[in-house]
């Protein structure tokens, strides 16, 4: 098991307090039209935008809106688009099912400092840790290890650097649904991310981060995570039993997650939206269909978004441009059918990223997560 930082960092990069702090600046390759209308913010923004390779290639850490952390899905986007500039490029091994591919960029506006501390790489901003990890070659029992492990040294990293809360989780396992020692795989994740919960910070297994738990074909275990100095507000899906409150027959653990979580961004506001499926109370619905497991996830997509509406008082509509939301798609073959099912649905405005993924219920052919940021009520 040999656990490591995704690739190596070249020397600091912008710390350099004396960066003005502008609003929203110019979002290098990205829609000018749209900058007009963005509202100008205080500090602790974040953003989260998905670029062209070519945008991506454009940015730097001096940019006004500069990158946190990217992620670059596919082996050969990633190698294509990687600006090795410093921060972290999180390569997720999840295939894009659209050419040409984008890059998912985390940005802030606040000064950002990158690190690699023992095997994760970090970026740091005043307000955030964004921080990755992969271990390779796991197998069996030593996936429940692998995950306790992450976990436990994520908790630690988070807790020393004063950060100690997770907002977002993203957990990407190869082989996910394989069977290893009579459990499935990601039932070994479950079981080891919950132990170190457990053991490091209980209070976190009742009110968890959003999260994604999916499968890719290889890669091993890739974790990275956003925390903060301050928690935001986890959301329950009104029509879904919360996660961590499983039954047992969906392993010896349940997920630590929440169905989302909502955060004050500095003047705007964010709602992750956990990874959502065909499931009500918590049974998979609709097996074998996959027009119907569209259908139901698109309900609880809107029934947590009005949740996390009405906990928070603030609007989040879907349909905006603001919206980022990442397609899984189980099976190829379905990549039309589900995205002229979503293009209807969803409109034109949201962006949604299509990755040929494997779901954590083998009969589930589709998830969806992602987020809403928007201008702040009250801010
Ligand atoms: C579900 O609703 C689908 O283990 O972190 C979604 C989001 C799912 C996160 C996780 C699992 C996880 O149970 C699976």
């Amino acid at each position: 098991m040999t656990m490591r930082a995704q690739n190596p960092l070249s020397a600091e990069t912008g710390r350099d307090a004396s960066l003005p702090a502008s609003g929203m600046g110019p979002r290098s390759g990205e829609a000018p039209d749209r900058l007009a209308e963005s509202p100008t913010v205080g500090p602790a923004a974040l953003d989260l935008r998905y670029m062209t390779p070519e945008a991506y290639g454009r940015l730097s850490p001096r940019d006004a809106l500069r990158p946190l952390a990217a992620i670059l899905h596919g082996d050969a986007l990633g190698e294509a688009a990687a600006a090795g500039k410093g921060w972290p490029e999180v390569r997720s091994r999840l295939r894009t099912l659209e050419v040409p591919g984008r890059v998912e960029v985390l940005l802030t506006d606040s000064a950002v400092a990158q690190e690699r501390e023992q095997d994760f790489e970090l970026a740091s901003s005043d307000a955030f840790l964004f921080g990755a990890c992969r271990v390779e070659d796991i197998r069996g029992a030593r996936v429940a290890e692998a995950a306790e492990a992450v976990y436990l040294g994520l908790l630690r990293l988070i807790e020393r650097r004063g950060y100690p809360r997770l907002l977002r989780m993203w957990n990407i396992l190869e082989d996910i649904n394989g069977q290893e020692d009579g459990l499935e795989r990601y039932r070994h994740f479950c079981l080891g991310r919950h132990e170190a919960l457990a053991v490091l910070q209980p209070a976190t297994l009742e009110a968890p981060p959003a999260a994604c738990g999916i499968g890719a074909e290889d890669g091993g275990l890739c974790v990275y995570f956003l925390a903060a100095r301050e928690p935001g507000l986890p959301v329950e899906n009104p029509r879904q039993v919360s996660a961590y409150r499983y039954p047992p027959r969906y392993g010896p653990r349940s997920p630590s997650f929440s169905r989302g979580l909502f955060k004050r961004l500095g003047d705007r506001a964010g709602f992750f939206l956990s990874g959502t499926a065909s499931i009500t109370g918590h049974e998979s619905r609709h097996l074998g269909c996959v027009a119907a497991q569209v259908g139901e996830t698109l309900e609880n997509v809107r029934a947590l978004v009005r949740a996390a509406e009405e906990r928070s008082g603030q609007a989040l509509p879907l349909a905006s441009p603001d919206t980022t939301l990442r397609a899984y798609v189980r099976d190829e073959g379905d990549y039309p059918l589900i995205r002229g099912l979503l293009e209807r649905h969803l409109g034109p405005e949201a962006e949604v990223l299509y990755l040929r993924a494997d779901i954590c219920r083998r009969e589930l052919l589709f998830e969806i997560d992602g987020q809403i940021f928007q201008p702040a009520i009250g801010a």
